[in-house]
Order: structure tokens, then sequence, then C-alpha cells
């Protein structure tokens, strides 16, 4: 085989499912490959930042490998942000770049693309990426292509191949399978044990579960360890839409001084708190970081166990969730998750549209036709989904990138065959929203609920005072059309749920709902998030 084959059979072997990309002329041999020899599904968007979200977020969605095929120099740099996205959001991204060929490195002539070296964007990559492979040898490819797809998985985080264009066609082996990298036995039984004993000693403890339980697909263990040891769980912000399947006692998703206040109270004032594949970041923790004292949490992620001042490296959550449960007696016990008492039963009539109304519409929605997977950008539309129902939910919450939800959708769809619903807000649309022009000829249906209060309303509330956060009308809805879909825009909460409704009812084609909001209209999960943040940071008083 060739070693663009053995590329796409180790991706696949490795578990990826489909590709997302846009050719440029140094990578366009690969994509030569890549169609003809039909190993693996492919679509390309208009605009590299979408395909980045789109691949992350297809390979969220599935819980694997998401891969993103881009050229040389414009096509890698324009996707940067994505990819520095999935590493923050620890997304399992596979990146591959075209690059001049080997027999182009000699020449005098500096080659289209290139900024200072010809060996500058691995540089810039090694930043964004926790492995990286430059395959100028044929012969070592597979072993370092298995090395670097290995990482991918492990860390959950981007890796980088770069593809020199001349090298496409040359034989090479299949890539192999690596022995996955294991913890030292004694230490996992140790920390396990140490851990089990916290838990017993303490009155309050709680399970507080985040992205990593995802990416390494824990939820049922996870859910079973909660039953066993008779622990309630709540999920971070990045871990909103966890558990939606599993029997645990899910209490809902801590935001700190943004969310639900009882929730917050739980997790603060716990005295053992178990943090399993938690980003600790200033969204959730940010103004009640001092609460937590580090003496009564465990705290495991990326690859190593933080038990109180004990540090156990080389420890993956996987293999210590596991050893947890080996630990632990089964149960018959069945958790009683609290109810959630999410806003449903929209009142269809003549008034304006608030947030909470959208939620409200969303689950009467989920009440009539069962749930669907949510993509969300960064704004008020996702702080409005903290009040839509727990369904498996893909948004940037952490690195909060504009630009993510259009795309995102289409992946999540593309790898899951689910219908999304999209939450994006006029800002992010304006960036990204145009790759809805590609769901036609993929039969791709995404519903988008476009949150359009003609302003960048976040930074708004931030700073009131400013005119540039003001946006024009740019009537969104009347471009569906021509990109192929349908669009409608609604201003009463009756056209919302009428609108809803036939977009539901119609399939295969993109539904556009363009739903105007006043500026002021914001969720009460925003207005707490942006005046806990603006205290913290001195941009508000308060
Ligand atoms: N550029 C990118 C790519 N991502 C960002 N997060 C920002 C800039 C900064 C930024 C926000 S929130 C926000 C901007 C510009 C406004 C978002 O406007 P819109 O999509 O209309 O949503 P809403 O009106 O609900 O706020 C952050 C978080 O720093």
């Amino acid at each position: 085989m060739t070693l663009a084959e053995a590329l796409l059979k180790g991706l696949k072997g490795h578990g990826a499912a489909e590709l997302f990309g846009i050719p440029g002329d140094f990578a366009l041999p690969f994509f030569k490959v890549i169609e003809q020899s039909g190993i693996l599904p492919f679509y390309t968007l208009s605009h590299e930042p979408g395909v980045g979200f789109a691949a992350d977020a297809a390979g969220r969605g599935r819980g694997s490998l998401g891969v993103a095929v881009v050229t040389y120099g414009a096509g890698a740099f324009n996707m940067l942000n994505s990819v520095a996205c999935a590493y923050a959001e620890k997304s399992p991204l596979v990146v591959i770049s075209g690059a001049p060929g080997i027999s182009e490195l000699q020449g005098d002539l500096l080659l289209h693309h290139q900024i200072k070296t010809l060996g500058s964007q691995y540089e810039v990559m090694k930043e964004f990426t926790c492995d990286q492979v430059l395959l100028n040898d044929p012969a070592n490819a597979p072993e370092q292509i298995a090395r670097v797809l290995r990482s991918c998985l492990e860390q959950s985080r981007p890796v980088y191949i770069e593809f020199p264009r001349d090298l496409v066609n040359a034989p090479c082996d299949p890539v192999p399978l690596l022995p996955p990298t294991t913890a030292d036995p004694q230490a996992l039984i140790d920390c396990a044990s140490e851990i089990l004993n916290r838990l017993a000693a303490a009155e309050r403890p709680v399970i507080l579960a985040g992205v990593e339980v995802r990416r390494y697909g824990l939820e049922d263990k996870v859910a079973e360890l909660s039953r066993r040891l008779q622990l309630p769980v709540a999920t971070s912000f990045m871990g909103r839409g966890l558990f939606s399947d599993s029997d645990c006692q899910l209490i809902g998703s801590y935001i700190g001084m943004a969310g639900d206040q009882s929730i917050s109270e739980t997790v603060e004032t716990s005295d053992q708190l178990l943090m399993l594949g938690v980003i600790v970041c200033d969204s959730n923790f940010g103004v009640s970081a001092k609460r937590l004292d580090i003496r009564h949490t465990v705290n495991a992620s990326d690859q190593e166990v933080k038990v109180g001042f004990h540090l156990y490296q080389q420890l993956s959550l996987t293999e210590l969730v596991d050893e947890l449960l080996n630990q632990t007696e089964t149960t018959n016990h069945h958790a009683s998750p609290v109810k959630p008492n999410y806003p449903r039963g929209l009142e269809a009539d003549d008034n304006p549209i608030v947030p909470t109304d959208i939620a409200r519409a969303v689950n009467d929605l989920f009440d009539r036709h069962g749930p669907m997977p949510i993509a969300s950008d960064i704004g008020d539309c996702l702080f409005t989904a903290m009040d839509m129902d727990n369904t498996q939910l893909v948004a940037p919450g952490y690195y909060a990138t504009m630009g993510f939800g259009v795309p995102a959708g289409m992946g999540l769809q593309a790898s899951t065959g689910q219908r999304p619903i999209i939450l994006v807000g006029d800002g992010a649309f304006q960036m990204t929203g145009w790759e809805l022009g590609n769901c036609r000829r993929y039969g791709w249906d995404p519903i988008v609920l476009l949150f359009n209060n003609s302003c960048w309303g976040m930074l708004a509330t931030f700073q009131p005072e400013s005119s540039f956060n003001h946006l024009d009308d740019w009537h969104f809805a009347d471009m569906s059309a021509s990109l192929g879909g349908d669009g409608v825009r609604v201003q009463t909460r009756a056209e919302l749920q009428t609108a809803l409704n036939q977009a539901v009812e119609t399939r295969g084609r993109f539904q556009l709902i363009e739903i105007m909001m006043t500026a002021d209209a914001r969720s009460a999960t925003l207005q707490q998030f942006v005046e806990a943040q603006g205290r913290r940071t001195g941009m508000r008083k308060g």
C-alpha cells in the first residue's frame, strides 16, 4: 500500500469515521487518494475554522478521533484557532496538513504559503498539539503514525501530521496498533484505596464530573461508581450533557456563582470533592476557587491524580475509574436523580421572546419528539442551554471561541447521523453561519436557533456604554433559501412555537429560525455570570 493509504487505514483503525477538509495545491495529491480510495467518507466545507470545528465536534460526538485535512500555510494557519479550542477542551482532533515535497526543499526560491522557514508551521503546531510527526520517511512512518494517534486518543488532545506532497504514493507498510500505556499497578491500587478511604470518612462527599468522562467514554462506569458509593454527581460547565442516559444521582451542572445556588452550595461545601476529568477554570471556579480547600479534593485529570497534596503521575482516568470499581462492591441500588426544574410550557402568545422562552420551546419540543443533541456557540445561547433538558451537548464552554456552533452541528450530524439543534448568536453566525450552505449536498438538516439581539450581547453586558457592540440587522432568515435551506424570522412566542413545529416536521433541508430579541433580553445565567466574572476581574462593580 501507499503512505496515503496507510495513513487513511491507520486513522480508520484508530476510530476515525470521516474526514473534513479544504484542499490546496500542497494537499491535492492526498485529497486525490482520499477521494479515490473511499477509505473514509469525506466532507469539504468553505473556511478552515469551520473545518476544524466540524472535525472536532464529530470526534466529540462519537467519542473518537475527529480528522481535519488542510493545505500548508494559509489552510493550516487559518485553522489554528479551532485547533487551540480542541487542545484547551481536550478534544482528540487529528490535524493533517499537506506540505512541500521533499524534492522541493533544496531550491533557491521561497515557496508560496511559507512564512519564516519551511519548518515554521511544524514549530507552531508543536505549541497547539500534544504530538507531531513529519512524514518524511516512509519506512518509519507506520510506527510514528501509530504513536501520534495513540497520543491523540490517550491524551485526548490534538495531534499534527505533516505530509510532504511527493511522498503520498510512496510504498509503505500498514500502521500498527501500539499497546496502550499503563500505570504502575501498585500506584493505581494505592491511589484508589486512598480515595475510597477519604470518601468513606467524609460526611458530604460529592462527585464533580468533567469533560474527560465523556472523552474516555466513562459515563456508565462513573454512574455505576456513584451508585455503589451512593454519591450525588454534579457536572462541570464543560461536562454539561454527561449522564443524559445514565442511572446516577445527577444534581445538575456546577457553574459557580452563575448557576443554581443549591448546586454550588453542595459542591463548595463538600468535605470530599471527587473531581473526575474536570477542567478547573474561571468559568466555574473563578469566583469560587478560594472556597475549594485542596486538602479535601481529589482531582483526576491529564493523566495524573492529586489526592489532597499527594500526586500520582501517569495514571489515566480510565484506569482510575476501573480500579475504583474493582475495589467497591456491586450494588442493586438505583439512583434517584433530582428532576431538574427546567422551564417548559411556552405560552404561545404575542409577547416578545426572551431567552428562557427559547429553552421552554426546546424542552416542549423534546417532550413531543424526544431529545435531540445540541451544538452551541458561545454567547447567551450557551447559558440558555443550561435551562434545556440534559441532552448531548457540544460547545466551547471553556475556550469560548465564537464560530463553533454552526460547523460543530454539521460535524455532529455527519458523525452521529442524528439531527441536531444548533444554538448560535448573531455575532457568531456572522463568522461561520455561511457553512450552512454545505448542508444540502450532504443531506444534513440541522435546526438552527439564531439568537438575534443585533449586538455582541455578552460584551454589551460587560460594557453597556460602548456602541461598537451594536450590530446591524442582516436579515439572516432571508439568506436561507439561497444557501439551500428554509429560514423564518420570528418576533413573538406564538411565532416561535409555530416555526419550531414547522422546522421539526421538515426534513432534508436545514431549518433556520431567526429569533429576534431586544439587546437587553438576556438569560439570568448570563447576567449572573457576567456580574460574577466582572467582580473578579474588576470589569464591573457589583
Ligand atoms: N472572537 C472570537 C473568535 N471569539 C470570541 N469569544 C470573541 C471574539 C470575544 C467575544 C466573546 S462574546 C462576544 C465576543 C465578540 C459576543 C458574542 O456575540 P453573539 O454571538 O451575538 O452572542 P451574544 O449576543 O449572545 O453575546 C467572549 C466570550 O469573550
